[in-house]
């Protein structure tokens, strides 16, 4: 299997995370949607990352199918997104925040790094990082302290999203630590697990 995208990506990285949770074999090839169009659109016609190139040659693009195929294909009882269900639904809707507060995220730091001084909108980009903020504030809420995984006693791809749309969001300058300090602190812990810690950008 070959993963395109960088991990500095928030989708793509998520992808990463969940291939190495499932301790599947892959490789890598580091191109950005940005700088590398022209081969990214050789595996995307969107050229976004990431995609992820199947060992029968097909091509999966967009987080949320790539995850779900590896989901079915190799997470059995143990599926980082429940197969169905209470749990299934929980799971999801966590998913769709922080995939959501990524892409508010990413127009933020779009904003800053694709427009000319002069041409970007303040009001908006202050739009983007509130929703951002308040989605992730929403996720703060729901994390029981001192407990190891957000959701079911285990990890799930809520983790995987809010840990990757947290740092995002450190990036374009939340104060997490202050604003969604239980986040954080999840956040910490997870750092020091193998698939976090080996796909750190
Ligand atoms: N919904 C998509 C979003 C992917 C996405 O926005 N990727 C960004 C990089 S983080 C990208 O390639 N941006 C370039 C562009 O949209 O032109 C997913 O979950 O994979």
């Amino acid at each position: 299997m070959m993963l395109i995208g960088v991990n500095r990506s928030p989708f793509t990285r998520r992808v990463a995370i969940t291939l190495r949770a499932y301790g599947i074999p892959y490789e890598q090839l580091p191109i950005s949607g940005f700088n590398d169009r022209a081969e990214v659109r050789a595996s995307n016609p969107l050229g976004r990352i990431p995609a992820l190139v199947l060992d029968d040659g097909d091509v999966l693009v967009d987080s949320s199918a790539i995850v779900d195929h590896l989901d079915e294909t190799f997470g059995g009882d143990r599926a980082l997104t429940p197969a169905a269900g209470s749990d299934r639904r929980a799971v999801l809707k966590v998913a769709a925040i922080m995939m959501g507060a990524c892409d508010k995220g990413l127009q933020a730091a779009y904003e800053r790094n694709h427009h000319p001084p002069e041409k970007q909108h303040q009001p908006w980009f202050d739009d983007c990082v509130a929703q951002m903020t308040n989605a992730l504030a929403a996720v703060d809420v729901m994390i029981v302290p001192d407990t190891p995984y957000l959701l079911l006693g285990r990890l799930t791809q809520a983790d995987v999203t809010a840990f990757v749309a947290e740092r995002l969001a450190r990036g374009v300058g939340i104060d997490t630590d202050k604003a969604m300090p239980r986040l954080r602190a999840l956040t910490r812990k997870l750092a020091d697990e193998s698939p976090f810690r080996t796909t750190e950008p």
